[in-house]
């Protein structure tokens, strides 16, 4: 499949790696719109959210385990915001399910 979160997964395409388990990695965005902003993807190729069948949606509660873990690890402890954009209105570009995490800044809202 011609999926580049999938190649990162595999190793194919290189990755600032922050935590890999299983079920899930966790890499630093190419295009970071924060101090820090990393990305949490399930292993598995969901296309977005919608396309997790209910037996699966386990890993989502999974990645935001992950997201604790880590935000314990950096130490975001002012805060983060989590953001997963799905389809052509929500500024999906990628699809292969990801979650953002964005800090080490204030961030403004509501986003443009
Ligand atoms: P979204 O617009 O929500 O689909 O975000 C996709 C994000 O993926 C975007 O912020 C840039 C990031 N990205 C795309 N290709 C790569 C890549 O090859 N490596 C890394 N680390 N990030 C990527």
């Amino acid at each position: 499949m011609d999926c580049i979160f999938c190649k990162i997964v595999k190793g194919e395409i290189p990755s600032k790696k922050i935590y890999e388990d299983e079920k899930v990695l966790a890499f630093y965005d190419v295009s970071p719109q924060a101090p820090v902003h990393f990305l949490v993807i399930p292993k598995e190729h969901f296309r977005n959210f919608r396309d997790i069948s209910s037996d699966k949606l386990e890993i989502i509660s999974h990645i935001f385990k992950v997201i604790q873990i880590i935000a314990e690890q950096l130490k975001l402890d002012d805060g983060l915001r989590i953001v997963n954009n799905y389809g052509k209105d929500g500024g999906q570009t990628v699809d292969h399910l990801h979650f953002h995490v964005l800090a080490g800044r204030s961030l403004n809202w509501p986003p443009g």
